[in-house]
């Protein structure tokens, strides 16, 4: 039987609703009983037929009103009762078993390490009991917890414990009740034996709350940076959003099995422990980074995400657009703003962009959905966020807070719609929002290009502004949006120009709403330099036909970093375009003069801009580069990279040994100043491993370091530049960590993105690696995935190879692990950007997973489209 896809515009109230549920759990890893009351209200006075979610465990018992009831229809996925049309109100018992230990699925409870369990977002609930397991049915829940208690000294479940006790088999128990309404997909259950860090944060109105964060015994001392991140976070959002928390306890658990980062079910975080444990030794400043992000996000969700809930599945940017929006302001505001704000757009550009232009293409606010965690995607996330942002661009700061704050007054409690936020947006700025609604039902990029001209008599110039978005999978039609395109004039000396029409100021954020749009600017003395598309202002394509020398003015004068970075990104970009050309017709690669000019300024100033010296002085990765083309070239990009990287460390090396030597830093702290002179001389190690000191710098790196960042750097550095050491260092490192499967991560994936020829031989190899364990998505990401994301040319290996590999592996994870299956096979389904003869054979690769038996909804939805 095929999955069947819904649609948003079905949407239908549910006939019954849940206002109250009794969960009682006998924990048990093979044979879990679940007991579950639901005290049940008729929404619709004609309704007989109740239909509960609910599949994969197995039914004992439905009582109505404490009678045995048997008026019901079991299918696949439900449970159909009949329900007289008397009854307004009743109760409803059920009783289901589960096996935890053999749920691979990592939904709904399941056994991680030797604790149990939970992830319900966004159907999982249904795989523990019958449910109305839709987000818009908001009940309170109370819920008892019985298990042994040796095997699980701890059992948490959301809210508040009421009740706790000892039974005499050895087993004990605990309950919980959640005093706010919730849906389903937020509820949530942990056993197990921790160790246990406490804190306690008072909030703005002076309420004490105790803090929590549950590790693997052994782990306390990785556990203090999350704790730290989470005060700072509840303290954020309170000076900024004015959002306190409303319950008594908070509490984090790290698992080790995991389908995602971290899930925010209400008042008990269940976290990736990637994104809990850090200490330096085991974490690298990124880490530490996303920690704190993650902790962050989670906690945001408690108001926007928990206390307002999304109406249905559609409208899930609502809660993950505005909260990412929410964390990457409160490490802008912790952190560097400007540096955030280029790691966030890269990010974008790589992955959003690439998803537009693939047959997943799809709006922040889908219209069709056959397996709803397909689209948990970067479109609804960073997209999304890219969408709230332009809204706060557009109204400001204090309007946009006055928006919130109406926002969060209508709906607290209540399930919304993204429509229900943009309306609060709007009457709170007044201005016509009618337009850039369309942003949450049009997909694709657009394309912004833009000419100028400059009438030197009259003083005037001007910018000629076209939007176009092509076409998509999942929509032909376009129509125009509004584009807030943020821009700054220069002159030839760098001196910043007023803008100006006639006498008055003007706002340095253009509106474009039509097709071609002309905007002019008055007194402008001389012909400018334009700086375009500042801070990132929509997420568009740019095409503007800059000089060199007009790159080279912003790169040196522009006073927003975003744009000195940009300027930078976009020769990069032409040289290696070039480059690429040259290779493609068989000529010698030569590198410009001018980049190398640029670079080298660049260089000079390195110790005045420490940050933004390592993030422009980084190469765009070969997956970036590959996205600025309709077609991609793997292999040539791989080449042309590697012959820029390569030129410039050559050409710049004396300089890079002084910025390498200069940046040294005597113990490690996680403090803004000292990270970014990591990253500035972790960035020319990568440099200097090509050249003839690197061999010996690298070594000696490695066997310095007294930190993961560090540590990591050397290894990345001599795997990419194959240098000699490479070996016995990449053996010191796997003899030091093979016990600690989150580090080896990192050793999987430096595995997985060798340059080397022989590297899928190396990775199939690795799969029987003593540290490697196909049930754990972490390991499956660092090694499978990241071959076939990070490392194109061995993926797209022109004999086919890459793509059996996976579709093997795809076969394996479509029974185990159906969402993480899901997640890796996207770089198979971009057939679309390569040449006709890989594009056969990653066609057959997906005919050949197409035609499996039990193919999951998850994978058939993105094959289906794929092969259209
Ligand atoms: N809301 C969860 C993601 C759930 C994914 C379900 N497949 C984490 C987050 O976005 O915060
Ligand atoms: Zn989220």
């Amino acid at each position: 039987m095929q999955p069947k896809a819904k649609f948003r515009k079905d949407y239908r109230q549910p006939d019954f609703t849940v206002t109250d549920i009794y969960l009682d759990f006998q924990l048990d890893p093979q044979d879990t009983l679940v007991t579950s009351k639901l005290n049940i209200q008729r929404q619709n006075g004609t309704a007989t037929h109740l239909r509960l979610d609910g599949h994969s465990f197995e039914l004992i018992s439905v009582k109505l009103n404490t009678q045995p009831f048997t008026q019901f229809q079991q299918t696949s996925d439900a449970l159909i009762l009949e329900i007289p049309v008397s009854y307004e109100q009743f109760e409803l018992e059920i009783q289901t078993r589960l096996n935890p230990a053999q749920n691979t699925s990592l939904q709904g409870l399941y056994q991680s390490g030797d604790g149990i369990c939970t992830q319900c977002e966004a159907e999982g609930f249904r795989q523990i009991t019958y449910m109305l397991d839709r987000p818009d049915v908001l009940a309170k829940y109370r819920t008892k917890l019985t298990a042994c208690k040796q095997k699980y000294p701890f059992l948490l479940s959301n809210g508040n414990r009421i009740a706790q006790g000892d039974l005499e088999d050895g087993r004990h128990w605990v309950e919980w009740e959640d005093p706010f309404f919730k849906p389903s997909y937020l509820f949530a259950v942990v056993a197990g034996d921790f160790d246990l860090l406490k804190d306690t944060f008072i909030t703005m109105s002076g309420r004490e709350v105790a803090l929590e964060i549950y590790v693997d015994r052994g782990n306390l001392d990785r556990a203090t940076w999350a704790m730290e991140s989470l005060k700072r976070s509840m303290k954020w959002d309170e000076e900024r959003f004015g959002l306190e928390y409303d319950l008594d306890i908070y509490m984090i658990v790290a698992v080790d099995f995991f389908n995602m980062g971290a899930m925010e079910n209400k008042g008990l975080n269940i976290f990736n422990s990637k994104f809990v444990l850090a200490n330096p030794q085991t974490a690298t400043d990124e880490d530490y980074m996303g920690v704190e992000s993650v902790i962050a996000h989670e906690y945001f969700h408690n108001w926007t995400g928990n206390r307002i809930t999304c109406r249905d599945w559609f409208q899930l940017s609502l809660k993950e657009g505005l909260t990412v929006f929410r964390d990457q302001e409160f490490t802008s505001d912790l952190w560097s703003r400007s540096a955030k704000r280029i790691e966030d757009v890269r990010f974008l550009r790589t992955h959003q962009f690439a998803e537009d232009a693939s047959p997943m293409a799809h709006p922040i606010r889908p219209e069709k959905v056959i397996e709803m965690n397909n689209f948990y995607t970067v479109t609804v996330y960073e997209k999304g966020a890219e969408v709230i942002r332009m809204l706060h661009t557009l109204l400001g700061e204090n309007k946009f807070q006055e928006g919130m704050k109406l926002y969060v007054a209508e709906n607290d409690g209540k399930a919304a719609t993204c429509e229900d936020f943009v309306s609060a947006m709007e009457r709170a700025s007044g201005l016509d929002l009618a337009q850039f609604r369309r942003w949450y039902s049009q997909s694709g990029t657009p394309e912004l290009t833009i000419s100028d001209d400059y009438d030197e008599k009259h003083q005037i110039y001007r910018l000629h502004v076209s939007q176009y978005t092509p076409p998509t999978a999942d929509q032909v039609e376009k129509v125009n949006l509004h584009i807030p395109l943020k821009v700054a004039l220069y002159g030839e000396n760098g001196q910043k120009i007023h803008l100006k029409y006639e006498l008055s100021s003007v706002s340095d954020v253009l509106d474009v709403i039509h097709e071609h749009q002309t905007f002019e600017f008055h007194s402008v003395t001389q012909r400018p330099v334009p700086a375009l598309l500042c801070d990132f202002s929509a997420p568009v394509r740019l095409d503007y036909n800059y000089t060199p020398a007009q790159l080279m003015t912003l790169v040196k004068f522009a006073e927003n970093d975003f744009v000195r970075w940009d300027a930078l990104q976009t020769l990069y970009f032409n040289e290696l375009r070039t480059n690429l050309q040259r290779y493609q017709q068989a000529q010698p690669l030569r590198f410009s003069t001018e980049l190398l000019e640029v670079l080298t300024l660049v260089l000079e100033n390195a110790n005045k801009e420490t940050e933004l010296t390592a993030l422009t002085l980084s190469l765009p990765k070969e997956t970036e580069f590959a996205e600025s083309f309709k077609l991609i070239d793997p292999v040539g990009i791989a080449v042309a990279r590697e012959f820029m990287q390569k030129t410039i460390a050559e050409a710049l090396k004396e300089r890079l040994l002084v910025c390498y030597n200069y940046n040294k830093l005597t113990n490690y702290q996680v403090v803004a100043e000292d990270m970014a002179k990591r990253a500035l001389r972790n960035v020319c190690l990568s440099y200097l491993a090509f050249t003839d000191v690197g061999n010996g710098l690298v070594h000696k790196h490695y066997h310095n370091a007294d930190n993961m960042t560090d540590m990591l750097a050397a290894l990345n550095a001599a795997t990419k530049a194959q240098l000699p050491c490479r070996e016995q260092l990449l053996y010191d490192f796997e003899n030091k960590w093979h016990q600690d499967g989150l580090v080896m991560d990192k050793w999987f994936n430096l595995q997985a993105t060798r340059p080397d020829e022989n590297v899928l031989e190396l990775v199939q190899n690795l799969l029987e690696h003593r540290s490697f364990n196909f049930k754990n998505p972490n390991r499956v990401r660092a090694l499978i995935g990241s071959f076939a994301t990070q490392n194109p040319k061995a993926f797209h290996a022109i004999d086919g190879s890459g793509y059996r590999f996976l579709v093997d592996i795809l076969m394996k994870l479509n029974d185990t692990n159906p969402q993480v299956a899901a997640r890796i096979v996207e770089p198979l389904i971009k057939l679309s950007r390569y040449d006709t003869q890989r594009q056969t054979l990653m066609r057959r690769g997906l005919e050949r997973l197409k035609g499996i038996d039990n193919l999951a909804p998850d994978l058939f939805e993105k094959i289906e489209k794929a092969l259209k």
